[in-house]
């Protein structure tokens, strides 16, 4: 959900990290976060959370960011967290063609339970592999431009592209939310301030006759 508030932060933003399971969604987490990776890190049960607040032209953006579980048996408890999220960070393996094959399938599942504004970006992680790879990244490029996802390599090992996975889905979200709320004041102001000054004549029982609003 997209939050507006007025203390620590301007704005708070939801986004969940999907993707099959150990394309590396959890690393890029704490990369992000806390600049830690962990190579022998375990599959995550269910779903995890991490924040971390930083700048978007200007405003200072909170970013709780949702690592659900990639194994199919806990589809049902991840799905349910897509609902409030306003942006989600896809993610396969570049070395691993299944995971790449199935990003078809996770757009349906964001679809099928997400808002459909939802701002998702795609990432092909594990650049750092590159002798092993087994998806292009003109492939990786191909799909994105066809699905209307941005897109970007990525690798949580070498902390590349990370941040600016993260900054690319946080700005597009914030101009969407601020184009929101622009055309919403726009409205607001157009309901409630007449587009003209107009007088008001008030006659009272003497016959006489008053320029405006005020008391007898
Ligand atoms: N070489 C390399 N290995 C990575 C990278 N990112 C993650 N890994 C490794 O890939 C394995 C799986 O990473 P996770 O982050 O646990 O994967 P996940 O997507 O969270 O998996 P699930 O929680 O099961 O859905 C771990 O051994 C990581 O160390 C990367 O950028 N490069
Ligand atoms: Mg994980």
């Amino acid at each position: 959900m997209a939050h507006r508030v007025d203390h620590e932060y301007d704005y708070l933003f939801e986004i969940v990290l999907i993707g099959d399971s150990g394309v590396g969604k959890s690393n890029i987490l704490s990369r992000f976060t806390r600049n830690e990776f962990c190579l022998e890190s375990k599959s995550t049960i269910g779903v995890e959370f991490a924040t971390r607040t930083l700048q978007v032209e200007g405003k200072t953006v909170k970013a709780q960011v949702w690592d659900t579980a990639g194994q199919e048996r806990y589809r049902a408890i991840t799905s349910a967290y897509y609902r409030g999220a306003v942006g989600a960070l896809l993610v396969y393996d570049i070395t691993k063609r299944q995971t790449f094959d199935n990003v078809r399938r996770w757009l349906r599942e964001l679809r099928d339970h997400a808002d459909s504004n939802i701002v998702i970006m795609m990432a092909g992680n594990k650049s750092d592999l590159n002798h092993l790879r087994a998806v292009s990244e003109e492939d990786g490029h191909a799909l994105a431009e066809g699905e209307g996802l941005s897109f970007l390599e990525t690798s949580a090992l070498e902390a590349k592209n990370i941040e600016k996975a993260f900054q690319t889905i946080l700005n597009e979200i914030y101009h969407i939310i601020s184009k929101k709320a622009s055309a919403a004041q726009e409205a607001a102001a157009s309901v409630s301030l007449p587009s003209q000054g107009t007088t008001i004549n008030v006659t009272n029982s003497s016959g006489n006759t008053k320029k405006g609003c005020c008391s007898t």
